[in-house]
């Protein structure tokens, strides 16, 4: 019988990747999705077909034991999140809340539904969890590059949010045998990435000018250094994760960083315009504390997943501006949840 996968979070750049990824390996693929009159679900709708869905929130309890019930998963994918650091600043209990607790609200629900408790552990044919955690749990890092071991030093509420779904997933293992793995993933992008987004933004707004359709572009901090990988890539992780023999966590980067400066004289060049006469500081746009230099040691996953990235850096960028163009030039926008390429 195909393996059942439940993802939250199916909305997002990484659900739509992960249910692609799942369909293809002969999953039957559930998402869950919330909201009485979501526009990202009718996305949803016609990009994934083959994808059901089933309601729910990471901010209601009853919801995700429903949907656990329902659906029966063999697997849990939880992508669901806040995801836009800035917004942590300004909505950090909403934050702690989805990004947070929404952790322990889905691992209680698969424990509650799995009839676990803490004199009966769980057995083998147990529901698998993934939880996303992030890069930014290491914030002000202590080491270059970050590994498994890394101590955390987040520096934004979505970070400290990250931080605790990490730690609450090594404890439901540790505590109830769970088969529950944290992926420490790095920054990953595609030609989906929400605008908000440095890449996307830089990408977007490199297309617009091209077009005529704009005649600058504004942006905060240039030397922010990140580890850029393509989302596509990363979701095989996950699913690995998952197929391994013991519940583990690992990191998945590709092992090189680039400044934001970087990123936007590639996206210019993909172009063929001069980055200088268009990009303008903002002061506006910097964070309140900043992540300065991020760098990923994915060696664990190499050598124990098997999991390589395939896409460098300056094609990662290439192909966000080349979708872009096209995107624009079709009359799409891409603001709108509308238009998903
Ligand atoms: P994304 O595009 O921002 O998607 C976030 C998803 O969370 C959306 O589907 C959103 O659904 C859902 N969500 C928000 N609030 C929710 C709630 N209360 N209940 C249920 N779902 C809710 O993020 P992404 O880039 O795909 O990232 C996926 C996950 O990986 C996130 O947890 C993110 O924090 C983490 N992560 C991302 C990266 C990266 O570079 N992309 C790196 C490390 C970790 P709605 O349509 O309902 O709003
Ligand atoms: O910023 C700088 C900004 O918003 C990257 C999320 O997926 O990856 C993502 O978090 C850098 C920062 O991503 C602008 O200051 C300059 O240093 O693209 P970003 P992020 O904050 O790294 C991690 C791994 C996640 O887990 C998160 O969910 O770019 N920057 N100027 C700017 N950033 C934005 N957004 N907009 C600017 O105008």
């Amino acid at each position: 019988m195909a393996r059942r996968a439940l993802i939250t979070g199916i909305t997002g750049q990484d659900g739509s990747y992960l249910a692609e990824h799942l369909l293809d390996q002969g999953y039957d693929v559930w998402g869950l999705v919330r909201g009485q009159a979501n526009p990202r679900v009718a996305r949803v709708r016609r990009l994934l077909q083959d994808v059901q869905l089933v309601r729910g929130d990471l901010l209601d309890q009853g919801s995700l034991i429903s949907a656990v019930e329902r659906v029966q998963p063999d697997e849990v994918y939880n992508l669901g999140a806040i995801s836009f650091v800035p917004m942590s600043w300004e909505q950090a209990e909403l934050t702690a809340e989805v990004t947070g607790m929404g952790v322990l609200r889905m691992l209680e629900a698969i424990r509650v539904c799995s009839g676990i408790t803490s004199s009966r552990a769980a057995g083998s044919g147990q529901i698998r969890f993934y939880q996303a955690s992030s890069s930014e749990m290491f914030g002000q890092v202590r080491e270059t590059p970050q590994n498994e071991r890394t101590p955390f030093h987040p520096r934004s509420p979505y970070g400290v949010a990250k931080a605790y779904g990490h730690f609450l997933t090594q404890n439901y293992r540790e505590s109830y045998g769970m088969f529950a793995v944290s992926g420490i993933l790095f920054n990953h992008e595609s030609p989906r990435r929400g605008a908000e987004f440095v890449t996307r933004k830089v990408t977007l707004g490199v297309a617009r000018i091209k077009l005529g359709l704009a005649s600058e572009l504004r942006l905060g901090n240039l030397e922010a250094r990140r580890d850029w990988g393509y989302a596509g890539d990363y979701v095989q992780a996950m699913r690995l994760m998952l197929q391994a023999g013991t519940p583990e966590d690992y990191v998945i980067g590709t092992g090189h960083t680039q400044s934001v400066r970087e990123l936007v004289i590639a996206a210019f060049e993909a172009a063929q315009l001069d980055w200088e006469s268009y990009v303008v500081g903002d002061q506006a746009l910097h964070r309140p504390a900043e992540v300065d230099l991020l760098c990923a040691d994915p060696k664990k996953a190499r050598v124990q997943l098997g999991w390589e990235p395939t896409v460098a850096f300056e094609e990662l960028v290439a192909m966000m501006v080349e979708s872009d163009l096209k995107l624009l030039s079709e009359g799409a926008d891409p603001e709108q949840d509308s238009s998903w390429p």
